[in-house]
């Protein structure tokens, strides 16, 4: 076996994982586009994808999952440090010898009569002092076409990497699909990601949530420094200037929709512009020569929700991925050899022209909103398109020191009790907004859905170590940002009494993010509430909004006393499952809180 690497931590380390998953031949990725395409041409004839209409969606692929493995599996999700206490009890834990035993057999033969990919990628710019780098084994193609859009892949990174040890070990092999034996494993103590069993994004796409967010975020807390599951985005001023916003939402719940938000008509008008930096993921480090907070966003592509996007919600996101895209479990609309999905328009395939997500002949007259099992595409159905191909991508993309961050948003999607938008008092009390979070779960995660779950900094799932640990690590991060953010609290979602979306959203939620940055830079009051700072509804800008009067801000801006007390009680609970490491800060914010409340 010839290596791309003379790089002998590399190199033993495959000859390991290859001895014991005993591939039929081993094949480095090496970034270059004829190699991509040669892969994309062997996954056609396999079935493994289907090459779409190339006149309408050039460069364009189709993949389906098994029915089984349509979302991240939390309950099998592990973090395996020595000792449990390090994990907490928020994350499952095992031993690590002991997973290891277990992943072991799993693995032995895995890919007998398949091929093992190595492929060497960097979260981040190579080179910049942010990046960090990893290299993914997997017997999958569909996996391999993912990372080349979702990561920065090829022989610069074994080079930037040159004969240090300081890497990321990711193991995933398809397997047989197996719920029963699906594991997402991560050893923080040893850089090491072992996944088997799946074929779904999250699960497998190893840089990812595995590596930028639960490794890396071991790694923030060991080297000072954050990794959050954040879009970025920058506000253009008519004037020119620019503002950095950072915004923690769980898994579908509009980061990739603000993070490319169009301004409204008015706005726009105006001259205001909102540029993507990121819609998933970031990496914040501390500038030593402004004191200021920066981001990276340490992915290059968009491993986005399909259902909902239109030319209306979100038209940067699809003309995103109108080239060069990879769309998952999705309709196949097989007359023009397109595809669809749910909220895209009112024209889907007819019958006898559309394939479901499972594989079956799909009729849309058939669907009904509430029953979930006649949607066309799968309610987590995605795309994986090109960060360089949104139309709204910022030029501070690539850049090697990343953005200056002037506001750290926090949101839910939450029926009641979240106001629309308020300011935390300061870093300490905003940390404690981020740790009492809660939002209802979504498709993103197998399991039940429109359930409240408390889900701290949107990071429940992601910490890669305990997550008391964690709160002290934004505690502690407050003391060393000279010019931290402010930080705030949103919810797009309240309802009325018959359950509708109070709040427009989508674009409009640019109304809400100018408060924000006015408050950023006291251009503009507030009401202390004993929640935090809320806006006077005059504040919100409603020029051109249809259907939203004052009253209407106010109803959304109201501090519910009794829900928030109700809400009180539910956090002691969820604090006291998060145990001893809960910051003794924390305790103290709360009964503030309570305090206020009255
Ligand atoms: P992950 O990729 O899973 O981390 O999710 P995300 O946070 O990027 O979620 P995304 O932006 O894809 O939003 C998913 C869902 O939220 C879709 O169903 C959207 O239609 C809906 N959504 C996004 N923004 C808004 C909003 O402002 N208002 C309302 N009502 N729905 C929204
Ligand atoms: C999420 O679930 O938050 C995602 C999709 O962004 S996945 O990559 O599957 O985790
Ligand atoms: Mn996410």
């Amino acid at each position: 076996m010839k290596h791309l690497t003379t790089n002998k931590y590399v190199v033993s380390w495959i000859e390991e994982m290859a001895a014991m998953t005993q591939p039929d031949k081993i094949v480095w990725i090496d970034g270059t586009e004829e190699q991509a395409e040669a892969l994309r041409a062997e996954a056609c004839a396999t079935g493994e994808i289907i090459k779409l209409n190339q006149e309408k969606l050039p460069n364009c692929y189709l993949h389906r999952t098994a029915v089984n493995d349509v979302a991240r599996v939390e309950g099998r999700t592990y973090i395996c440090t020595e000792k449990k206490e390090d994990a907490g009890n928020i994350n499952n834990w095992m031993a690590p010898a002991e997973m290891k035993a277990k992943l072991f057999k799993l693995y032995t033969g895995s890919m007998k009569g398949r091929t093992m990919y190595v492929i060497p990628y960097s979260m981040g710019v190579v080179g910049s002092d942010f990046a960090k780098y990893g290299i993914e084994l997997t017997d999958s193609i569909y996996v391999v076409l993912n990372m080349l859009i979702m990561t920065r892949v090829g022989t610069n990174v074994l080079e930037a990497l040159g004969d240090s040890a300081d890497y990321i070990k990711g193991l995933h092999a398809k397997a047989d699909i197996d719920e029963e034996n699906r594991y997402i494993t991560h050893f923080p103590e040893t850089n090491e990601i072992m996944s088997v069993n799946s074929g779904y994004g999250g699960n497998v796409l190893l840089g990812k949530k595995c590596f930028a967010l639960r490794i890396a975020s071991y790694l923030g807390r060991k080297e000072g420094w954050m990794a959050e599951h954040m879009l970025i985005l920058g506000v253009k001023y008519p004037n020119g200037e620019k503002k950095y916003i950072t915004a923690a939402f769980p898994s579908a719940c509009g980061k990739t929709n603000l993070a490319m938000l169009i301004p409204p008509k008015a706005l726009k008008a105006e001259g205001y512009e909102v540029e993507c930096v990121g819609d998933d993921i970031a990496w914040l480090r501390v500038n030593k020569e402004d004191g200021k907070l920066y981001a990276v966003n340490p992915e290059n592509g968009f491993f986005g929700v399909a259902p909902g996007t239109n030319e209306k919600s979100n038209p940067n996101a699809l003309h995103t991925c109108l080239r060069d895209t990879i769309f998952t479990n999705v309709v196949h609309d097989t007359k023009n050899n397109t595809v669809w999905w749910e909220g895209l328009d009112n024209n889907p395939p007819q019958p006898g022209d559309a394939i479901d997500w499972k594989g079956n002949p799909w009729d849309c007259t058939k669907y009904d909103k509430k029953d979930k099992s006649t949607c066309g595409a799968h309610p987590n159905s995605r795309f994986t398109a090109l960060a360089k191909n949104c139309p709204c991508i910022s030029p501070e993309f690539d850049s090697l020191k990343g953005v200056p961050v002037s506001a750290i948003v926090f949101g839910g999607r939450r029926a009641k009790t979240a106001p629309l938008v308020y300011q935390s008092f300061n870093w300490q009390h905003g940390s404690f907004v981020g740790s009492i979070m809660a939002s209802e779960t979504t498709a993103a995660a197998a399991g039940a859905v429109g359930v409240v779950r408390r889900d701290p900094m949107a990071m429940r799932p992601f910490v890669g170590y305990n997550m008391g640990d964690y709160w002290k690590h934004w505690l502690d991060m407050g003391k060393v940002i000279p010019n931290a953010p402010k930080i705030f609290h949103v919810n797009w979602f309240r309802t009325d009494d018959e359950g509708h979306f109070i709040w427009p959203g989508f674009g409009d939620n640019l109304r809400v993010l100018l408060w924000i940055l006015a408050r950023c830079e006291d251009k503009v009051d507030a009401v202390e509430t004993a929640i935090g700072y809320v806006p006077k509804a005059e504040d919100i800008n409603i020029e051109g909004l249809e259907g939203v009067t004052i009253d209407t801000i106010r109803d959304l801006l109201t501090v519910d006393v009794p829900s928030w007390k109700a809400d009180v009680e539910n956090i002691k609970e969820f604090y006291a499952q998060v145990g001893e490491a809960v910051p003794a800060t924390m305790y103290e914010e709360l009964a503030a809180l309570e305090a206020r409340l009255g």
